[in-house]
């Protein structure tokens, strides 16, 4: 028998034996066809469509840590004569994505970040200091590898523009009256052009979905102020179930990696005024076990609307320190797509 026609053979054989198992169609129609919310840049889309999105991020952070022990205010203040108690960021995230084509999804994104933190001088005196302002923007490019079938895959190409300020000032119970730079923590941007390549996989069936994403940030040179944050590092996978036409519910794993910074702010002349001025103590990595749920209108008023809420909730924290630690983060979001055909 010759080679093509026992092929043909195999194939009728195997298209006999399997009718029912035609293959999923990968779709973003549904309400987990998004990835959880805090997921960016998780989806591409077809030739033509735009979608605009907007994400309001929490985090809160109290208590110093260094390592995975917890420290208390006053082991920090043998050290330093300023301890962080707590600090708040509030983001509002506005994003657009269009598809010049199948292959290619362009991506936008402009923040606007608000910071609060509490502090604890030797002498026993609390004050607050806080900063708002736009954060940095981004733009990306999505490539689909894959395109077809139950799985799809894409890379991951970004860069984040240095929009955000980092001479934000305030005044201090040390500073005089005057207005003095504010520490590290709070500066909006990282007054570098970062880098952000990744990759994404995606796979779906009937009643439920899973993911991947692996991504980095790349600093480049060293900003006006003579320093570079550190590089980072995060990889994410996710599972979610679908159990009706507008319903999915997502649990997560998250793995960050930040490194210190490098270089030096001239502004910060005593190093052991606060933890928070230090290059060597801004690094770190954490475990996040995010829990979601995404909504998607497929018909009615809302149409096409999509509603999502995630919570991370840290499982493990190792972090340069005394740093303030993360105690958990709220990310709630917007979407709607728009296709022209
Ligand atoms: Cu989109």
């Amino acid at each position: 028998m010759h080679i093509r026609s026992c092929f043909r053979l195999l194939a009728v054989i195997a298209a006999t034996a399997m009718p029912a198992q035609a293959q999923y169609e990968w779709t973003s129609s549904r309400p987990d066809g998004h990835a959880p919310i805090a997921v960016m840049g998780d989806h591409t889309h077809e030739q033509g469509e735009y979608m605009l999105a907007y994400r309001y991020m929490r985090m809160s952070m109290a208590g110093n840590r260094d390592g995975t022990s917890e420290q208390t205010t006053a082991s920090v203040l043998d050290h330093f004569m300023v301890a962080p108690l707590d600090m708040t960021m509030t983001m509002h995230m506005a994003g657009i994505m269009y598809a010049p084509s199948d292959a290619v999804t362009l991506m936008a994104m402009a923040n606007w970040v608000d910071n609060a933190m509490n502090h604890q001088t030797r002498m026993g005196m609390g004050f607050a200091a806080s900063s708002s302002g736009l954060g940095d923007a981004s733009l990306g490019a999505l490539i689909g590898l894959k395109s077809e079938g139950s799985t799809r895959v894409h890379l991951n190409g970004g860069l984040s523009l240095p929009v955000g300020s980092i001479e934000r000032t305030g005044v201090t119970p040390m500073s005089d009256g005057n207005a003095v730079q504010l520490p590290y923590p709070m500066q909006l941007g990282s007054g570098t052009w970062d880098v952000t390549p990744g990759i994404t996989v995606l796979g779906m069936s009937e009643s439920w979905s899973w993911g991947f994403q692996g991504m980095g940030r790349l600093r480049m040179g060293e900003n006006s102020r003579g320093y570079r944050q550190g590089h980072s590092a995060m990889g994410t996978a996710w599972f979610a179930l679908k159990p009706s036409a507008m319903l999915s519910l997502s649990v997560r794993g998250e793995g960050r990696l930040w490194g210190d910074y490098s270089g030096h702010d001239a502004a910060y002349m005593n190093r052991m005024m606060a933890p928070t001025v230090r290059e060597d103590l801004r690094g770190g990595r954490r475990l996040d076990v995010p829990l979601g749920l995404n909504l998607y209108f497929p018909d009615g008023a809302l149409a096409g609307h999509r509603l999502a809420v995630e919570w991370h909730m840290p499982v493990f924290q190792s972090l340069h320190g005394p740093q303030l630690e993360t105690d958990w983060m709220l990310t709630v979001g917007w979407q709607k797509s728009f296709d022209p055909h």
